[in-house]
């Protein structure tokens, strides 16, 4: 039977949740299962180690991972899943989020964490990219999908306009 919570969102810190936050919303509009957790790479190692190690036996198929600065959650959680992993740079306060995107994105080959862009466009599109990944053997989630799409072309005016 499928899972009816197939997404982990995870991240860092609690600083990280107003951008990790906008994945949730995504998935949630989309109609898709999840759960939001800390787990700290360096503040939290074993936790670290539960949860990767267990993840897929938890029952969650696609893994969001976000942190910020030295941001070695993703590539860690990676190491020990099979799970897919996207990762998500977060803005660090030093240097804007590039760190955090450098240290997610420049994995050794062998193994893969597929890395988003920095702060919410990342958040958002980790969630799509799962959505895709898991509407691939769920037919009425790709139909939730095309939707959203729809929804977003249609809401894209031909002409621009004064803001207010
Ligand atoms: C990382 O360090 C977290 O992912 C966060 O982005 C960053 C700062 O964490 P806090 O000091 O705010 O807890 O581990």
């Amino acid at each position: 039977m499928a899972s009816t919570t197939p997404v982990a969102i995870i991240m860092g810190s609690q600083s990280d949740w107003p951008v990790m936050k906008n994945a949730a919303e995504t998935l949630e509009r989309l109609g898709i299962g999840h759960q939001a957790r800390i787990v700290s790479a360096h503040r939290t190692p074993e936790r670290l180690y539960r949860f990767a190690a267990g993840a897929r036996a938890e029952g969650f198929r696609v893994i969001i991972a976000g942190a910020g600065g030295a941001a070695h959650l993703p590539g860690m959680t990676a190491a020990m899943t099979p799970l897919p992993v996207f990762g998500v740079p977060v803005e660090s306060r030093a240097l804007s989020g590039k760190d955090s995107l450098l240290s997610i994105v420049q994995m050794p080959a062998g193994i893969p964490v597929g890395t988003l862009a920095i702060g919410r466009a990342g958040a958002v599109n980790a969630a799509l990219l799962a959505a895709s990944v898991l509407a691939l053997s769920d037919e009425a989630l790709a139909e939730r999908l095309d939707a959203y799409r729809a929804a977003q072309t249609a809401a894209v005016e031909e002409t621009p306009r004064d803001e207010p």
